[in-house]
């Protein structure tokens, strides 16, 4: 596994263009802190982007809840990620076939692709939604496809989830046979190391993401449970993602500090500096 290296060295070696724009705007900042800014209205979205801003190497939203959403959000959301040096994930997880997927990513009123770096998918399709999300980001006419990027939901956070064992070793297999698009994971530790049927590929660097990150509580009412940043980056985390522990809190700009400070030191343990 990569994660003994530092996000510098990685940035300069990893074969995807995103992932190395990730590591270097995570080295830059001093942050691996990904908010996942979960508010409804575009004025709540751009506040947070703008306030959080410097705190953050990643915004993650979730488009659809918004109920404003307009052309002035996108506007936005890209005009804040320039200004403050951060990268768009779009927690879409898709889940279909290939041929209604590739729709969703381009078109419809959201238009993802336009604006957004990270995209995730669910592999319960088959590696068929892989392979259509990959065709058409890196196809010769769209503009943006060095700079668009998947990260597989190989495990999740949710009591009782399904994505396990063989569903997650899965999720490795097809993850190796697209390197150019998959950039790593969504999932609670590294999955390099798993038992998986397709090998390693020479060089391999998977970006892990990790959501479910909380510094004071261990879960909600539905099911969500709860690890903090220094147990996430110990298990393997790049990136941790923080919802509520950092909007919800009495003051998020505080909050998202103190996610980056402790995201940050628990990264150089991780790597020995
Ligand atoms: P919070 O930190 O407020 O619990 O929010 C977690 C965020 O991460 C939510 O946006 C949720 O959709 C997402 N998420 C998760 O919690 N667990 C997963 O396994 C995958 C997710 O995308």
């Amino acid at each position: 596994s990569k994660s003994q290296l530092t996000y510098g060295a990685r940035a300069s070696s990893h074969p995807n263009p995103l992932a190395r724009k990730l590591f270097q705007v995570a080295e830059e900042k001093k942050s691996n802190v990904t908010v996942s800014a979960d508010v409804t209205t575009t004025k709540e979205l751009l506040d947070l982007a703008d306030r959080l801003g410097p705190y953050i190497a990643v915004i993650k939203t979730h488009i659809d809840i918004l109920s404003d959403f307009s052309q002035a959000t996108i506007d936005g959301l890209n005009a804040l990620a320039a200004k403050h040096n951060f990268l768009i994930f779009e927690d879409r997880k898709f889940i279909d076939i290939g041929n209604t997927v590739q729709k969703q990513y381009h078109n419809g009123t959201l238009r993802i692709s336009e604006w957004a770096h990270i995209i995730n998918c669910s592999i319960l399709p088959g590696e068929g939604i892989v392979e259509a999300l990959a065709q058409t980001a890196q196809a010769t006419d769209f503009p943006h496809g060095s700079e668009r990027g998947l990260l597989i939901l190989a495990e999740m956070t949710s009591k009782g989830s399904l994505a396990t064992g063989a569903y997650t070793s899965a999720s490795v297999d097809i993850a190796r046979k697209y390197p150019s698009f998959v950039l790593g994971f969504v999932s609670t530790r590294s999955l390099g190391e798993v038992e998986a049927e397709v090998a390693p590929v020479d060089g391999e660097d998977f970006v892990v993401f990790t959501t479910g990150v909380n510094l004071s509580s261990k879960g909600d009412k539905l099911g969500q449970q709860y690890q903090t940043p220094q147990s996430a980056i110990g298990r393997g985390a790049d990136f941790i993602i923080s919802g509520r522990g950092i909007y919800a809190a009495a003051d998020p700009v505080e909050a998202a500090r103190q996610y980056q400070q402790q995201g940050w030191e628990a990264y150089l343990a991780r790597v020995g500096k």
